[in-house]
């Protein structure tokens, strides 16, 4: 993120650390170590994962940025040791030690980056190139976004998700249910962060599969935001679409091969009449729908209704079966490179996703009511919420 808010990760999946720096918090958001570990655990859960969640146990370390409890507008860093380096440390190391010791990656694996990566970075080792590509680097980035969920929290926005769809394992009708904060109850108790009992056991039955056949699998998770006003993000360039920004924020987690907000793709399918949010009016609440199809987005603004998003992923491409590739040192067929990996990330994926969509909803709300202390940004927001009170009622959706 290069905008208002500002973020920059680090870090190689088996390296020392990750780290992340925020720059672009107003002063004054309560934060601690322990928000941050529980969205990093959060994480970390779900049935599916490999054996690497075992070693790592997730804290985040406040570097800087915060004094006393509360951001002080200055760049937040963040590090993460990663528990595995000592496994690695003649790998990863930074002098040369491994040097024409330890035997290069030459099988990539289709699916990674490991090709297009030894191609573009004129390597034959795809360990160079694999490891800032791994998924553990969003570990920085659900960091950073639990400073944001910390300021989304002060202003009354509330960001949560679960998981609709494991492989062939779906939630029916998910996609077109009108949603209340209530729909997200129980995801983070359940093994796959699925809101329905009976689902979420054919789900764990479908992971066990196709681990048991040395697979992997894909689906879909659920983003959703309560408590947002109208008004957030922009029409006025293409780039400052809020949608286009939450996309651009989901598609960017590793395996994400498809965004859609409200209903997205089955919108395609239905007449004008019938795809749209009708608009009405009550003097206790303003105005109002009935549904929310646009999933809480219009013109690329944030039109009072709940921010929902979806996001598909495609199956992990690490396979204990692996597939056909080409050994890039030899130029001979050969079978994909074997690593520990995870069976099923989609459910990690939905705690990513919350993230990355507090770190743009948190940027909008600085971008609409600015200021450099949340007392400021409140005073701002509360103005605006007054001018416009006749016809918006705050918070609606959250109830
Ligand atoms: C990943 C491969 C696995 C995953 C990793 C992402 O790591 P390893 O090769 O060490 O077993 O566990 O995800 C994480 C470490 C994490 O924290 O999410 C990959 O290739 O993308």
């Amino acid at each position: 993120m290069e905008g208002t808010l500002h973020l920059l990760t680090a870090g190689e999946s088996h390296g020392k650390a990750l780290c992340a720096i925020l720059d672009g918090l107003p002063a004054g958001i309560p934060i601690s170590e322990r928000d941050i570990d529980r969205d990093l655990a959060r994480r970390q859960l779900g049935f599916g994962r490999g054996a690497r969640m075992d070693i790592e146990r997730d804290h985040a370390e406040i570097l800087s940025g915060v004094r006393w409890g509360k951001t002080i507008g200055a760049p937040t860093s963040l590090l993460i040791r990663n528990k595995d380096y000592p496994n690695w440390e003649h790998m990863m190391a930074v002098e040369p030690r491994g040097e024409g010791t330890l035997p290069p990656e030459t099988k990539p694996r289709p699916g990674h980056g490991d090709l297009a990566g030894c191609l573009k970075y004129q390597t034959l080792d795809a360990r160079d190139v694999l490891e800032r590509a791994s998924a553990r680097e969003t570990a920085a980035r659900t960091a950073a976004g639990a400073l944001a969920r910390a300021l989304l929290k002060e202003v009354g926005v509330e960001v949560v998700s679960r998981v609709l769809q494991i492989g062939g394992v779906s939630i029916a009708g998910s996609q077109k249910e009108r949603l209340s904060i209530e729909s997200f109850v129980g995801a983070d108790d359940d093994p796959v962060r699925c809101t329905d009992g009976e689902v979420s056991a054919l789900m764990i039955e479908e992971i066990k599969k196709a681990d048991e056949d040395g697979d992997s699998l894909g689906g879909v998770f659920q983003v959703a935001a309560f408590g947002v006003p109208p008004g957030l993000g922009s029409f006025s360039e293409f780039s400052k679409r809020l949608d286009a920004r939450l996309f651009c924020a989901l598609s960017s987690i590793p395996s994400v091969k498809g965004v859609e907000v409200g209903e997205g793709f089955g919108l395609a399918y239905l007449r004008g009449s019938s795809a749209h949010d009708e608009i009405f009016y009550s003097k206790e609440i303003g105005v109002f729908r009935k549904t929310n199809r646009a999933g809480g987005l219009e013109a690329g603004l944030t039109n009072g209704e709940p921010i929902v998003l979806n996001a598909a992923m495609k199956p992990i491409p690490t396979l204990k079966k692996p597939l056909a590739t080409v050994d890039i040192e030899r130029c001979e067929p050969a079978l994909a490179m074997k690593e520990r990996a995870d069976v099923c990330v989609v459910p990690a994926a939905g705690v990513i996703g919350e993230a990355m969509v507090c770190l743009v909803l948190a940027e909008a709300f600085i971008e609409k009511f600015g200021g450099d202390s949340l007392g400021e940004l409140e005073k701002n927001m509360g103005s605006y919420l007054k001018e416009i009170a006749r016809l918006w009622v705050p918070k609606r959706g959250l109830d």
